[in-house]
């Protein structure tokens, strides 16, 4: 999955949220590299078979990030797996990564699999409720786990996840300064082009959630804004 290298914006869509065919076809003709179908409530292998064939009518990359045994779907351009660096509850550390290799070994062989050191920042959100994350991390914690994800478990991707909450730019700067290789996925809070723009200095992809279904014009003003800034960092 060399191309996701390229991903310099991504929208996410929550499969467990309704959505109108027009609304669906502004984020995927937004111009944005990829869309990331992946939520934390209410996801289903209806719902997420759905948002597949919904998105599958336009160009535009779909990848299934994994948070349901159930809702694993084939079809998808590949399937971002989520590896909760921070939580508590150890299912979400290995247990249903096995769980799903036992199940579902033979397809994910033969499918696209990129691996995501997730990090967790927002302690109120349902992603850390579900997953019982320790979010009280100070900014020694969060690059020890970056550097673990990267060196240790050689993931491909860590993933600063602030979502529901605008991130910490200085954590963002300092993470992305650390990783040598892997790429570094910013999401969460981000409501404005200039916002958007803040972490696309640091991060190499931006994902951009809630926003899409709070407030889609100034959502779709971050494709743009995100493609045209340059990373001050080019090491990966
Ligand atoms: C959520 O990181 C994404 O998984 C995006 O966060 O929904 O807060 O934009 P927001």
């Amino acid at each position: 999955m060399e191309e996701m290298k390229a991903w310099r914006h991504a929208f996410k869509v929550d499969p467990g949220r309704p959505f109108s065919e027009q609304w669906l076809a502004e984020i995927c003709e937004s111009g944005t590299d990829v869309v990331i179908v992946g939520g934390t409530e209410g996801t289903t292998v209806d719902n997420v078979t759905e948002c597949l064939a919904a998105v599958r009518r336009f160009s535009v990359p779909c990848v299934l990030e994994v948070t349901e045994l159930e809702a694993l779907t084939p079809g998808f351009d590949a399937y971002l797996i989520p590896v909760v660096l921070n939580a508590h509850h150890p299912a979400f550390i290995s247990g249903l990564h096995q769980q799903a290799l036992k199940a579902h070994g033979q397809f994910l062989k033969t499918a696209d699999v990129l691996g995501e050191g997730y990090c967790i920042m927002n302690r109120h959100s349902s992603a850390a409720r579900r997953t019982d994350a320790d979010a009280a991390l100070d900014m020694d914690d969060i690059v020890a786990f970056s550097r673990f994800s990267e060196s240790v478990l050689r993931m491909p991707i860590f993933y600063l996840e602030y979502s529901g909450t605008y991130g910490d730019i200085e954590v963002v700067k300092k993470v992305s300064q650390t990783l040598e290789h892997a790429r570094l996925f910013y999401g969460g809070g981000i409501q404005t082009a200039e916002q958007a723009v803040d972490m696309a200095k640091w991060a190499d992809t931006v994902v951009v959630g809630n926003a899409l279904y709070e407030n889609k014009e100034e959502a779709l003003k971050t494709v743009n804004a995100v493609k045209e800034t340059k990373r001050k960092t080019n090491k990966r």
